[in-house]
């Protein structure tokens, strides 16, 4: 009987807390793709793994350090959108998530760090998360945006005393609800193009169990100590 609650709390515990990241390259590690040009510790990429240029010049992969002593958030590598090369203007990127189950609800995280200290908001961000209507995709539209990020500097993340994440960078978590069984998430660079922006790196969706889903694994539980007392008897 000790299994069956055992069990029942690992799955718990799996349903609550484990889930598999939906996003593929969320972390921009795996640089396979289309690359537009290569300039040594920065790489301008037309499609990476998992994401493809829908805006701007391209998907800009920073490697590590290579800017102002700004370590990747994981890994070696971290995206800029506001990306070298024409046309002179911010890039940005999506990635399809298919198979999304309707009304349901989704976890996401990812992380941010400024480049300058610029007004203007030189370092904006701006996350959609796009629903297909009919057959075509509701991509830009401004009622889908779920993050802004607007005239946050530099020094706004290296600064000491502010709630950051690791080594500076900005954790962001949202909590996003599917609208159709196919969304994309798309992050666009805002504010003056000048081909220095924001950081994006370490970006995750997980799927967040429904109360129902909740429910029975609690039943299941309730029904292994129940079965427990009545051995007892
Ligand atoms: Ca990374
Ligand atoms: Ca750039
Ligand atoms: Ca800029």
């Amino acid at each position: 009987m000790r299994n069956k609650i055992g069990t029942a709390l690992v799955s718990l515990a799996l349903a609550t807390s484990a889930q598999a990241t939906l996003i593929t390259n969320g972390s921009f590690e795996d640089t396979t793709g289309v690359l537009k040009s290569n300039h040594g510790s920065w790489k301008i990429f037309k499609e990476i793994t998992g994401w493809t240029t829908v805006s701007g010049p391209g998907i800009e992969i920073q490697t590590n350090r290579t800017l102002g002593n700004v370590d990747a958030q994981d890994g070696n590598n971290y995206v800029e959108l506001d990306s070298h090369g024409a046309p002179n203007t911010n890039s940005a990127m999506s990635q399809i998530l298919t198979g999304m189950n309707v009304g349901g609800k989704y976890e996401l995280d990812f992380f941010y760090h400024a480049r300058t200290n610029n007004g203007n908001n030189d370092n904006g961000i701006d996350v959609f998360w796009d629903s297909f209507s009919g057959s075509s995709l509701d991509s830009f539209d401004f009622s889908n945006i779920v993050v802004s990020i607007a005239d946050v500097k530099y020094r706004d993340n290296q600064a000491s005393g502010l709630t950051k994440g690791i080594d500076g960078w900005f954790h962001y978590n949202v909590d996003l609800w599917a609208t159709s069984e196919t969304m994309a998430l798309t992050f666009a660079a805002t504010g003056a193009a000048n081909s220095l922006g924001g950081f994006i790196d370490n970006v995750s969706l997980r799927a967040v169990p429904e109360p129902a889903t909740l429910a029975l694994f609690s039943l299941a539980i309730a029904g292994a100590f129940a079965s427990r007392k009545m051995s007892k008897k």
